[in-house]
């Protein structure tokens, strides 16, 4: 991405990098580009070795904070840590999803309870959960942002329980929004569409989906991290001063066609 001033003295945390491929990487290499100063979270001991040596590669110094979203005590202590290392912070950046293998392959129709509450609390509740934690210290206003996929509003083939979970998360959006904007806290989704990430690299047919996609969508190609990434430093800076309970497609057009 082309470097600018954009973000220059605003500090913000990122949660959901897992590899170089994430989405929430290239938002992070955007937003230090732009001039943001960073902080991390890891899921669990396994997982904080590769956002390490990730983040090792960023110009600046950043926090790093373990981070399950799933404990509230952990929600909690990133706040702490939050307040410690920067005082206040400008932004919040949501990358996190989970659904069991299983749900994504089976009928819709064969999601178990246990399937469904799972991808419910880690994929959409958490927007909530974390939202609550850094809006204390959004202390001159902020924006938060989360990724969703159109399967939140089409019935897509094997996006299942996931597309029930991102519509619960773009409906959380609109709540958040509402309940923030006072404080100047302004809470958005990008809809990313398909991308090769190791996320969905294991899904069955997803080659097939890309390539579907890309024949169909206006601009007649896939969408890139990194566009995915410029939406992302957009909604985090003050260009994007009047927009709170958005859902911005980046997708290559992708969403707006019939037939
Ligand atoms: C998860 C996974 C959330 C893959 C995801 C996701 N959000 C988007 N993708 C990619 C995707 C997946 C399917 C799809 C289109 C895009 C993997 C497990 C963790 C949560 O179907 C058309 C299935």
């Amino acid at each position: 991405m082309t470097e600018t001033n954009l973000l220059q003295g605003k500090k913000g945390v990122v949660l959901g990098v897992a590899n170089k491929r994430s989405i929430a990487w290239a938002i992070s290499k955007g937003m230090s580009d732009a001039g943001a100063e960073l902080a991390f979270t890891y899921q669990n001991e396994k997982l904080k070795g590769r956002v390490e040596d990730l983040v090792s590669t960023l110009p600046a110094e950043c926090s790093l904070f373990p981070c399950d979203v799933t404990d509230d005590e952990q929600v909690a202590a990133l706040g702490e840590g939050l307040s410690r290392d920067f005082g206040s912070i400008d932004f919040l950046v949501h990358c996190l999803a989970f659904a069991s293998r299983e749900d994504l392959e089976r009928g819709f129709s064969q999601t178990s309870r246990e399937g469904y509450l799972l991808a419910q609390e880690v994929s959409s509740y958490s927007l909530t959960a974390v939202s609550r934690m850094a809006a204390p210290l959004m202390k001159d206003g902020g924006s938060i942002q989360t990724l969703t996929y159109l399967g939140s509003e089409r019935a897509v083939k094997n996006y299942n329980v996931m597309g029930v979970a991102k519509a619960a998360l773009e409906s959380s959006v609109r709540y958040l929004a509402a309940d923030l904007g006072e404080k100047g806290i302004r809470v958005n989704a990008i809809s990313a569409g398909p991308i090769n990430t190791l996320a969905a690299r294991g899904i069955s047919g997803f080659t097939d989906i890309l390539g579907q996609v890309a024949e169909r969508a206006p601009l007649k190609r896939n969408v890139e991290t990194e566009e995915v990434a410029g939406a992302s430093v957009f909604l985090a800076s003050d260009l994007s001063s009047g927009i709170t309970g958005e859902v911005i497609y980046v997708d290559c057009g992708y969403n707006i066609v019939g037939l």
